[in-house]
């Protein structure tokens, strides 16, 4: 049995209304205990005064009262909707401590309802998505996810492998140790069009690139504007900008919100052979970053054009675009794409292009696959253990069937079907208290 617990659920410090949740058997003691009275229906809202232990009134408050296991944790809950003045929320949490109950560990009324059954470990991720969402995309795809959007696609590939194992198994039952070929041939047919499945799934970077940002750097020969420009594109000034090339040696990153989308655009080293020991390795960080980057921008000097704008060196990205912009269009002709970091123009435009590209890479109506490092390093290893299986036909149906098991394993442990206590600790670790 679960012992009871509390958290302040709403942000700590001074607000109308401040939420304190409490969950497990006692709940509905506690209440009693806090209010003089019985417990209050369940599921309404009833408005009790709330006294310490010594009788002193605490506050008047809106109490809910969730009999398990209908309430989010699965067990008996309680709610208490406090005046959120910082003495009221004290007093309350300290009445709560005294009757015995433990302060909640971050994430637990949640991880409570994942161990009650009351849903799947992505629904969960997909909570706590919710809360951290800070773009109407993330929201979307949080959402989705705590619907199940992220598990139905999993149950499909399941349900496959699962019909694979069982044409398998009816091939282990022959007395031959050769696998007939038609159960071969069914079940193969299967597995290879889950691969195929699996893989393409896993090149859609659009779930862990709208959870985490979409992916911009600015690039190019030192003193072209590069800093000056990612100032100006982030609306502050937080890279260095002077005129002596090979200023900037770190890549700094910036997030931003453009069209519903998180945005991280870096300023980099400008491109360039040089001696100096911190400059190169400012470069070679610079390389490393556009080599993973969504979109390259090239910027390029307006008065002062050069053949090599050092677009070759870094090399082709087969995950990214590249565009060109030529900046200082205020004091030279650009050919195409003018902006001018000093005087502001064209950098509202620049903007709008980078958030309708976000919306084009990263919309899209149906779910991805991963939203997080976790779903694609277990669909990885979903592919790894197919291409072990497809290898094995020809052989041993028993060699096939365990690979295809340890496949469905994979996939179960992205639902949280199976799983092991360090990954459920870690993802239930990353939630707020009280959540
Ligand atoms: N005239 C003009 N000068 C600029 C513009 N953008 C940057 N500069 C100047 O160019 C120099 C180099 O700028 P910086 O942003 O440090 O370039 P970076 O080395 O590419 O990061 C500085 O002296 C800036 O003031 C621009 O749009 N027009
Ligand atoms: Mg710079």
């Amino acid at each position: 049995m679960n012992d009871t617990i509390y958290a302040l659920a709403s942000a700590s410090g001074r607000a109308a209304v401040c939420v304190v949740r409490i969950s497990g058997r006692d709940s509905g003691l506690v209440i009693e205990r806090l209010t003089h009275r019985s417990r209050p229906g369940q599921r309404k809202a009833s408005l009790r005064k709330l006294f310490d232990n010594d009788g002193g009134l605490l506050d008047e408050a809106l109490v809910l009262y969730f009999a398990g296991p209908a309430s989010f944790t699965g067990e008996d809950a309680a709610e208490l909707h406090l005046h959120g003045g910082r003495a009221v929320v004290t007093g309350v949490l300290e009445a709560l401590a005294a009757l015995g109950l433990r302060q909640a560990m971050p994430g637990e009324f949640t991880r409570r309802a994942f161990e009650h059954g009351k849903m799947s470990l992505a629904e969960a991720e997909g909570i706590a998505d919710l809360v951290d969402s800070e773009t109407s995309a993330q929201r979307a795809q949080a959402l989705g996810q705590m619907s199940g959007a992220l598990d139905q696609r999993f149950a499909v590939w399941r349900a496959a492998l699962i019909e694979s194992l069982a044409l398998m198994e009816a091939a282990i039952d022959f007395p031959d140790e050769d696998l007939p070929p038609d159960v071969a041939n069914g079940a193969l047919a299967v597995l290879a069009s889950l691969r195929a499945d699996l893989a393409s799934a896993l090149t859609d970077r659009r779930g862990e690139r709208i959870r985490e940002g979409l992916r911009v750097a600015l690039i190019g020969p030192p003193n072209v504007g590069k800093s000056s420009l990612f100032n100006g594109l982030i609306g502050r000034d937080a890279a260095i900008v002077t005129s002596t090339p090979g200023t900037t040696r770190d890549v700094i990153e910036a997030g931003m919100m453009l069209n519903g989308y998180h945005v991280i655009i870096a300023d980099t080293a400008g491109e360039r052979d040089t001696t100096d020991e911190i400059e190169a390795e400012g470069v070679r960080r610079a390389h490393a970053w556009a080599q993973q980057a969504d979109l390259r921008i090239w910027v390029r000097d307006a008065s002062q054009l050069t053949a090599d704008p050092g677009q070759e060196r870094v090399g082709p990205n087969d995950l990214g675009s590249d565009w060109v912009v030529y900046n200082k269009a205020d004091i030279g002709p650009a050919p195409q794409s003018p902006v001018s970091a000093l005087t502001g123009a064209g950098v509202d435009l620049l903007l709008d292009r980078i958030g309708a590209f976000a919306a084009e890479v990263l919309g899209g109506s149906d779910f991805p696959a991963s939203t997080r490092a976790r779903h694609r390093v277990l669909l990885e290893t979903a592919v790894y253990h197919l291409d072990q299986a497809i290898s094995h036909f020809g052989g041993a149906a028993e060699l096939v069937g365990e690979d295809i098991r340890l496949a469905c394993r994979s996939l179960e442990r992205l639902s949280g079907r199976i799983g092991a206590e360090d990954v459920l600790e870690r993802v239930f670790a990353s939630f707020c208290i009280g959540k």
